[in-house]
């Protein structure tokens, strides 16, 4: 089976609470996709701006970034054959208050505190994965990865 990478965030708020990061590792384990790799990360304004400059000028972007250097969170590369959707999926939509109506069971619906401190992070394409991934783990070969991967699958 051909597996698929994913750059996935947990972001200030979860990483402040050991058991709220185990509990989000045990959720993710139990949708059968791996935690390949995984580094706490601490944030400058500058690396906040480097990662979100698709966001510089949205109204958000100021908040956003000073949400993500509020405190040490954690970068995740995630694998499974789909994993790019799966990790979305699973932490459902942008907006926690939305997610709790429309699909309560995602980790936004039963973790994120507002638009902004929505908890988590995924990669939207195979292109934006593998540039995120090597922003947080430029050591890593992603083709060597997946090469790993498949193997093992
Ligand atoms: O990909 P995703 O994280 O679900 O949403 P984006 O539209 O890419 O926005 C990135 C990030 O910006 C979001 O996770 C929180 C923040 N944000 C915000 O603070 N307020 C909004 N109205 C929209 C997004
Ligand atoms: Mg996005």
């Amino acid at each position: 089976v051909k597996r698929q990478l994913t750059l996935a965030l947990l972001k200030p708020d979860i990483c402040a609470s050991q058991k709220l990061q185990v509990r989000v590792h045990e959720a993710i384990e139990a949708q059968n996709i791996k935690i390949v790799s995984q580094r706490p990360v601490l944030w400058t304004k500058e690396e906040a701006g480097a990662f979100y400059a698709e966001h510089k000028g949205k109204f958000f972007y100021d908040r956003l970034c000073g949400y993500m250097t509020s405190g040490p969170f954690q970068a995740l590369v995630l694998s499974s054959p789909d994993a790019i959707k799966e990790w979305r999926a699973l932490i459902g939509p942008t907006h926690p208050c939305r997610a709790r109506i429309h699909q309560p069971t995602t980790l936004r619906a039963l973790y994120g505190l507002s638009d902004t401190r929505n908890s988590f992070h995924g990669s939207d394409s195979d292109e934006t994965a593998k540039n995120e991934i090597a922003f947080f783990f430029p050591e890593l070969s992603i083709d060597n990865l997946l090469k790993v991967q498949d193997s093992q699958a």
